[in-house]
């Protein structure tokens, strides 16, 4: 774990440095607010921080003040460590953000339990952190292939229209459905028909531009979103999809095995809904399988 010490006081912040680091700790050791606070905001910055008062330029007050109003996450816990004896000031200290409040001269056990707290609400606030992404993620991606879910590729569409009206361009969608899908299903079983998914759908994520949407749409079927990028545009990308997919066959546990995949693609200007523009697109798909399937129609 690591920890930020901030102190102008040199003699007084090598000796806490010194015992933090005998109790095994990493520390970073500034001489002013100004220099907590970058260290604060670097990448990998120490979650935990005891600050001195009374410092020329930023006090900890202030730093305390700065963190809360500014940086919400990683959350960084605040210890004031300060010769400030008064009720007042601890409250004062408390109420601009500190977490814990300490006084000089240092009581080293005492600083030795309550950096223990502190690093036990870290890490408490560091597994619901992950808790929470975890849960984020889950709720907005299909299982199987990684992709965006029905759900939210439906939301990103509505939230690409919305954007696109506003400048004026346009936003297409591809509905991409693998042909003769059940056959797989039925001949090698669902277990190979989930590899085929989750490949299908790697193969048009290394197409994609960073800013293209993949969802899995239900099934067999995908929804991409292509912002900035209008009919001939779009119909081109889907024939790289296609092309990519058919092109080499698919290495799963039963085998090299071929799969085609239709495509339909609409592309509409600014003031289209989006269940319009996924009507047009399925109507295209529709038509790229009566037309015999493993093609693009628009
Ligand atoms: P078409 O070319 O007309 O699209 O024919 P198809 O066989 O691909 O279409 P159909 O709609 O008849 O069958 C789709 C199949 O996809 C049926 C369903 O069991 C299968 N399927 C849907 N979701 C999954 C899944 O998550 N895993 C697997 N393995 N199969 C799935
Ligand atoms: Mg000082
Ligand atoms: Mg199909
Ligand atoms: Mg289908």
């Amino acid at each position: 774990m690591k920890i930020l010490i901030a102190d102008d006081d040199d003699h007084f912040r090598r000796l806490l440095a010194e015992i933090l680091e005998q109790w095994g700790y990493e520390v970073t050791a500034t001489a002013s607010g100004e220099e907590a606070l970058v260290a604060l905001q670097s990448d990998d910055s120490p979650r935990v921080a005891i600050l001195d008062w009374m410092m020329s330029g930023l006090t900890g007050i202030e730093v305390c003040r700065k963190v809360r109003d500014e940086m919400a996450e990683p959350y960084t816990y605040l210890i004031l460590l300060t010769s400030q004896q008064r009720e007042e000031d601890l409250v004062l200290g408390m109420e601009a953000g500190a977490d814990d409040y300490l006084t000089k001269p240092l009581k080293v056990n005492e600083l030795r339990v309550r950096l223990r707290a502190g690093i036990r609400i870290i890490e408490l606030q560091t597994e619901l952190v992950e808790a929470r992404e975890y849960l984020r993620h889950k709720a907005s991606h299909d299982s199987l292939t990684g992709l965006w879910n029905h759900e939210e590729i439906r939301g990103i569409l509505r939230r690409e229209l919305a954007r696109e009206e506003r400048v004026g361009g346009c936003v297409s969608v591809i509905m991409a459905d693998i042909d003769h899908f059940k056959r797989i299903n039925d001949t090698y079983g669902h277990l190979v028909g989930d590899e085929v998914l989750r490949q299908v759908a790697h193969r048009m994520q290394v197409l994609a531009r960073t800013y293209d949407f993949i969802g899995r749409y239900g099934g067999e079927e995908f929804m991409l979103v292509v912002p900035q990028c209008c009919r001939d545009c779009t119909v081109a990308f889907a024939e790289r999809l296609r092309k990519s997919i058919s092109r080499e066959s698919f290495e799963t546990s039963a085998g090299k095995l071929p799969v085609t995949l239709s495509l339909g693609v609409a592309s509409l200007g600014a003031g289209v809904d989006a269940e319009t523009l996924v009507r047009e697109a399925d109507h295209a798909l529709y038509r790229a399988k009566e037309r015999g399937r493993n093609r693009v129609e628009a």
